[in-house]
């Protein structure tokens, strides 16, 4: 039996989305207002599935009920932000931090400090307050902010977890962790060519 993990809450976690996403515009805007660049190439959200959210409560040994999926995962709602640089990773991170209705959990800097696979990207979760018929609702927000490039490498690299069977599995994971090493350095790269052109700082 399938179980509708979200039920009445599918609201909620929308309407997290809803609320973030409005603060990033806002942000988008300021900046641009301020002769600076926007810092945002793109956002994506998404709602995480139910087989996906029971397979996470089962592998942490919690029990699979709303409750624990609302409470004791943080991610049910993932929102991910690709910037073209490094630099405006953290602009992101300090601006959302400055939201005083936005709550800081946890936070992890994968950029400074990346995985040992070569995973790099910025984490961090939120928990935002939702007024909706008269009952505040606490809701959490899993963010996950890095560059174009990061992100191109995420999503090669993250198709091994899903495939069975992989041939020279080993060659993968040590030309991946190249690959990861070549973009960071690329990444830096090109927000030193971006400031020269601009003459910034
Ligand atoms: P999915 O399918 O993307 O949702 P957690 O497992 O979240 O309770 P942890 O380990 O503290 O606890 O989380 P972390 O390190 O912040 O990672 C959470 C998410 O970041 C993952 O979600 C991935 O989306 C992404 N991520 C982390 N490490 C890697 C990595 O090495 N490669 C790639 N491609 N993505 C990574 P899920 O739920 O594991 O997976």
């Amino acid at each position: 039996m399938k179980i509708d993990f979200y039920k009445d809450s599918m609201v909620l976690l929308e309407g997290a989305i809803e609320n973030v996403t409005a603060k990033l515009n806002l942000i988008r805007k300021y900046k641009i207002a301020q002769n600076d660049r926007d810092p945002i190439e793109y956002i994506s959200s998404r709602i995480k599935s139910e087989d996906s959210m029971k397979e996470k409560l089962t592998r942490k040994g919690l029990e699979v009920t709303l409750e624990n999926a609302l409470t004791k995962v943080y991610d049910a709602v993932g929102m991910r932000i690709i910037c073209a640089y490094i630099d405006d990773v953290y602009t992101i991170v300090d601006m959302l931090k400055k939201y005083k209705d936005l709550k800081l959990i946890k936070e992890k800097d994968y950029i400074k400090n990346p995985k040992p696979n070569g995973y790099r990207s910025y984490h961090i979760i939120f928990e935002l307050s939702l007024d909706l018929a008269g009952e505040t609702h606490p809701v959490f927000v899993e963010i996950q902010i890095r560059t174009i490039a990061m992100d191109f490498w995420s999503s090669l690299e993250h198709q091994m977890k899903y495939k069975k069977d992989i041939k020279n599995q080993e060659l993968i994971v040590e030309e991946l962790a190249k690959c990861a090493s070549e973009i960071a350095t690329t990444d830096i790269k090109m927000q030193t060519i971006r400031k020269m052109i601009n003459k910034e700082e």
